[in-house]
């Protein structure tokens, strides 16, 4: 099921608005000494293909935003954690400047939600005199703010409120509790004021609990869908979110001081940007086009411009990635920012010659840009991912064919830029065909590595939360619950476990995954790519290959178990969509916009409102 879109004409702040809440909340702040931490769960058992690099040499974007929006808002006392390299912090143990944080949040994809519990849980068991306001949000949060509540009395804890949005509402929900905090009172109190009072209902993208017992979700209510950002000039500067990363450790609690400016390109080898959001191709299986309400939103080459040369002159950073869901998407307005980037001189030299990037396009697209892929590099594009996905176009079609995906592959390779190609794997695809139309995996391998492919990623199709096909995926029983004994875990819906297939021998399109990231990445292609590599770029071929073997290797050794469950079954499978446990409602009693069927009150059935328990009051 997809998100659903605001009334037409109402998706998008007005142009501003989020300039003067950031002033607003600037003056606001001042009287207020807030300490926050914002962590990034992360769940270890994911690093594997096709990510082993980028998910821990690439601090998300997403944490980073949010440590920016604070630090804008006039909040210095603002520390960002990542698992992937704080794996031990334990928000229970938390202090900075000296005592526990006023706010902890929690960012969180679908992937890593039981280590996101686990922190939401963690945070729980702070005192209750000094437990900070928890706030979730994120990817995870968007689709499945429910997951961060407990519905149990027997086992309680939660959060106190979930984001379904992105910067705009958190920064509404603190101008809100600001306006309204009092010297000595817990931020966490001021919220529960202003939760009773009815403050927060104005404020679309929120999910919070209500109910008797503290921290049992009796009910959840939802303000509905946020407002999207249309220009993303207005964004908070991400040099701002840098400063805030916890030094990598071992330790549980957090360091003095955040990393410093000189490590910062260390550490962060590459550099997230939101260039870009919003992709016009409508797959079933994605929820990308619904979440931006069908809206297409972009920086400008200007600003775009100013964020690498900061982030290269300020820390060093050399390499960047746009977080794009397809960066052709528009053609005017990708031509517009890469003809910026093609005539910024950084330090008499061009951007070009000093920074590279990369980003993510479909096939189609690229096709209809061939004429300005020289303009891309000379831009600093170096790589382009692209969702081929099936190049026979059985999966879906989305202007990708054998020849236009070879087509665009050559004139990459030709352009020096290298091409990276995103597969997916499905139950009506064998391993390898004979004949005519390579429909194989293997075919379609082979031939993608023909045409210049310098990666390859290939994921099995696996149920998207907010994407059409999501509900289907469970009520035709097409999802599984376990396999021999074994639970379907969150980390495992990254696509790289066969965790939901209608084909009688799924332990096939498991190791079909092994075998194709085996003939990609092997140590007779490293030689050869040695000495007679498919890109221009020098050791990027070669470079390619080691990291892929390395990460083929940890893969393996994660999934291979897996396919031995396949194997042996028994398989059962889910029947119903994982929707929330407690009933959900909208402000007014209505269904609530972000309950999926199943949903106890979230179908149209007004949920009796409990009266709220405020702790410490008698
Ligand atoms: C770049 C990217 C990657 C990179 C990430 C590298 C990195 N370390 O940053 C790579 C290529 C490695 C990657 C991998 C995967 N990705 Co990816 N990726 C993206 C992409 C295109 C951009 C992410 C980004 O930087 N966005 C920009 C930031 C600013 O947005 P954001 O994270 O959503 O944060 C905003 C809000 O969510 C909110 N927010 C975030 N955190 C918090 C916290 C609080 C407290 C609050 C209040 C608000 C808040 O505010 C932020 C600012 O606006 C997104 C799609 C998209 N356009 O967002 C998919 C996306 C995040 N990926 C997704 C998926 C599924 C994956 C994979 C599992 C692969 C797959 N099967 O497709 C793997 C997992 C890898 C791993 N082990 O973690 C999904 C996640 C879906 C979900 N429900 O969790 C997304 C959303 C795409 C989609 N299908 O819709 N990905
Ligand atoms: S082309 Fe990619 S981003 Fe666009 S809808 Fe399809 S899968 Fe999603």
């Amino acid at each position: 099921m997809e998100l659903p879109r605001r009334a037409r004409g109402d998706e998008l702040l007005k142009p501003g608005e989020l300039t003067a809440l950031r002033k607003r909340l600037r003056t606001l702040g001042r009287k207020h000494d807030l300490a926050t931490v914002i962590a990034c769960a992360f769940d270890h058992r994911t690093r594997m293909l096709p990510f082993v690099y980028a998910s821990t040499r690439m601090p998300p974007a997403g944490v980073r935003a949010i440590g920016s929006a604070m630090l804008d808002a006039g909040f210095p006392k603002t520390r960002i954690v990542l698992q992937q390299w704080n794996p031990r912090f334990r928000p229970s143990r938390m202090r900075l400047d000296g005592r526990v944080p006023d706010v902890f949040m929690v960012s969180a994809m679908q992937i890593h939600g039981a280590t996101c519990i686990e922190l939401v849980r963690d945070a729980c068991r702070i005192d209750p005199a000094h437990r900070p306001l928890i706030i979730a949000g994120g990817p995870k949060t968007i689709y499945e703010p429910w997951d961060v509540f407990s519905a149990d009395p027997h086992d309680p804890w939660g959060a106190d409120v979930a984001v379904t949005g992105e910067e705009f509402v958190l920064l509404s929900l603190l101008e809100v509790l600001l306006s309204i905090h009092t010297q000595g009172e817990s931020l966490r109190m001021t919220f529960i004021r202003a939760r009773e009072g009815g403050m927060l209902d104005g404020i679309p993208g929120l999910v919070y609990a209500r109910g008797t017992k503290e921290d049992v979700a009796e009910e959840l209510v939802d303000t509905g869908v946020q407002r999207l950002l249309g220009d993303l000039d207005e964004l908070p500067h991400p040099v701002l979110g840098y400063r805030l990363l916890e030094p990598p450790g071992r330790a549980t609690t957090l360091g003095a001081h955040a990393l410093p400016d000189s490590r910062i390109g260390r550490y962060s080898r590459i550099g997230g940007l939101v260039l870009t959001y919003g992709c016009h191709f409508n797959c079933p299986y994605c929820p990308i086009p619904a979440y931006n309400q069908r809206q297409f939103r972009a920086k400008s080459g200007e600003r775009i411009a100013d964020e690498m040369f900061r982030l290269y002159s300020e820390f060093g950073m050399r390499y960047f990635f746009g977080a794009d869901d397809n960066f052709f998407n528009n053609e005017a307005r990708a031509v517009d920012i890469l003809s910026t980037l093609a005539h910024t001189q950084v330090g008499g030299l061009r951007l070009r010659k000093r920074m590279r990037w990369g980003t993510e396009v479909t096939v189609h697209d690229a096709l209809k840009l061939k004429d300005h892929l020289r303009l891309a590099r000379d831009a600093g594009i170096r790589a382009l991912w692209m969702g081929v996905e099936d190049m026979t176009a059985t999966l879906i079609k989305k202007g990708q064919s054998v020849d236009a995906t070879t087509e665009v592959l050559g004139l990459l390779r030709a352009r020096g830029i290298c091409p990276m190609p995103m597969m997916m794997h499905h139950d009506s695809q064998p391993l390898l065909t004979v004949g005519q139309t390579p429909y194989g995996l293997l075919n379609q391998v082979r031939l993608l590595r023909k045409a210049g492919a310098i990666s390859l990623q290939v994921l099995m199709i696996t149920p998207a939360t907010g994407s059409r096909s999501y509900e289907e995926a469970f009520t035709s029983g097409l999802a599984y619950r376990s396999v021999g004994g074994r639970t379907v875990e969150p980390h495992m819906l990254d696509g790289n476990f066969v965790v939901a297939s209608h084909h009688p021998k799924p332990w096939r399109k498991q190791l079909n995954i092994l075998a194709a990231y085996l003939y990609f990445y092997n140590p007779l292609r490293f030689l050869v790519a040695l000495v007679r590599p498919k890109s221009r770029l020098y050791l990027a071929d070669a470079g390619m290959q080691a990291l892929g073997m390395s990460g083929l290797v940890k893969t393996i050794r994660r999934t291979l178990g897996w396919a031995v469950r396949l194997r042996l079954g028994p398989i059962r499978r889910k029947s119903r969509v994982p929707a929330s446990k407690a009933p959900m409602r909208s402000v007014d009693g209505g269904p609530a916009l972000h309950a999926l069927p199943g949903t106890p009150g979230g179908e149209g059935q007004p949920a009796s409102a409990p009266t709220a328990r405020v702790p410490g009051a008698q």
